[in-house]
C-alpha cells in the first residue's frame, strides 16, 4: 500500500490519532469474523473474570488478553502496519498485547473516558493502540470517540469508574470542553491508531448492530513500566474488581 509516512506522522502528532483505511481486505473479513465467532464461543464458556467481561448473561463485551486468537498474530505481522507503527513511535517497537471490544447490539457497554497510559503505565508514553474495526463502527453503534489533541496534556488524573472492563475514568471530564470531540466513522477493515495519552471512550451500544473491534498495542522497545504508577493502578483495580463482586 502506498502510505505517506511523513504525512501520517504529522497528522498523528498533531491530533493524537490517525485513521488507516482499508487495513483488512474485504475478502479476508468473512474468514476473520467466522474465526472470531468460534473464539468467542470458547471464551464465553470460561465465564466472567479479570480477563473477560460480559454485556449480558451470554454475550461477551470485552476480552482483555486475546493474543491467543490466531488472527492477532497475522495482524501483528502486517508489514504496512509495522512500518506505520515504527514511524509513529519513532523507535524500534515491542508488542504489548491485544484486546477485544465486542460491544454486542442493544446491550454493548460503554467505555468511560480515559487515557490508555493510565492503565499501561509506560514511563515515557511512547506507546499506541491500533483499534481495528471488524464491523462498521460509528456514532450510532457506540464507535470510539476522541478528544482531538488531548494527548498534549500529558497523563491526567483518573478515578475508579465502576464500569466492568474499564476500571478507570478521567477525574475531571469537564476539562475536555476545551477539545473538539470526534467519532470517526469506520468501515469494517479500517483501523484507528491512537496515542496512549489521547482521551477517548465509547458510548453504550443501544443500536441493533453489533460493533466489534479488536486492538493491538505497541510500545517503544526502550520504554519501561513505571513501577509506582503500576502499583497505584493495580491497587485501584483490586478495589474495582472487589466492588463488582458485591
Ligand atoms: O472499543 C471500545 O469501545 C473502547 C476501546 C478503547 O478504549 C481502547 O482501545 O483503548
Amino acid at each position: 500500500m502506498n502510505l505517506n509516512l511523513k504525512e501520517i506522522k504529522k497528522y498523528y502528532d498533531r491530533e493524537g490519532y490517525f485513521i488507516y483505511k482499508g487495513f483488512l481486505k474485504k475478502n479476508e473479513l468473512s474468514q476473520i469474523r467466522s474465526s472470531l465467532s468460534d473464539y468467542i464461543s470458547i471464551k464465553q464458556n470460561e465465564g466472567s473474570s479479570r480477563n473477560i467481561n460480559f454485556a449480558s448473561k451470554k454475550q461477551i463485551n470485552s476480552v482483555h488478553n486475546m493474543t491467543d486468537w490466531k488472527w492477532i498474530k497475522k495482524f501483528q505481522k502486517n508489514e504496512d502496519l509495522l512500518r506505520v507503527v515504527k514511524k509513529l513511535i519513532n523507535d524500534e517497537i515491542r508488542e504489548f498485547g491485544a484486546e477485544l471490544f465486542a460491544k454486542p447490539a442493544k446491550v454493548g457497554l460503554k467505555a468511560p473516558l480515559h487515557q490508555d497510559n493510565y492503565y499501561w503505565c509506560i514511563n515515557d508514553a511512547s506507546a499506541l493502540t491500533v483499534w481495528i474495526a471488524l464491523e462498521d463502527s460509528d456514532l450510532r453503534n457506540g464507535g470510539v470517540y476522541y478528544y482531538k489533541k488531548s494527548h498534549g496534556l500529558g497523563l491526567l488524573e483518573h478515578k475508579r469508574s465502576y464500569a466492568p472492563g474499564s476500571s478507570q475514568t478521567l477525574k475531571y471530564p469537564e476539562s475536555m470542553k476545551h477539545f473538539k470531540k470526534t467519532t470517526p466513522k469506520l468501515k469494517a477493515g479500517d483501523c484507528i491508531i491512537h496515542h496512549c495519552l489521547v482521551v477517548h471512550g465509547s458510548e453504550a451500544n443501544k443500536s441493533p448492530r453489533s460493533r466489534t473491534g479488536c486492538t493491538l498495542r505497541y510500545i517503544s522497545a526502550n520504554s519501561k513500566i513505571d513501577k509506582f504508577l503500576k502499583m497505584r493502578y493495580e491497587a485501584d483495580l483490586k478495589k474495582h474488581l472487589k466492588s463488582l463482586k458485591k
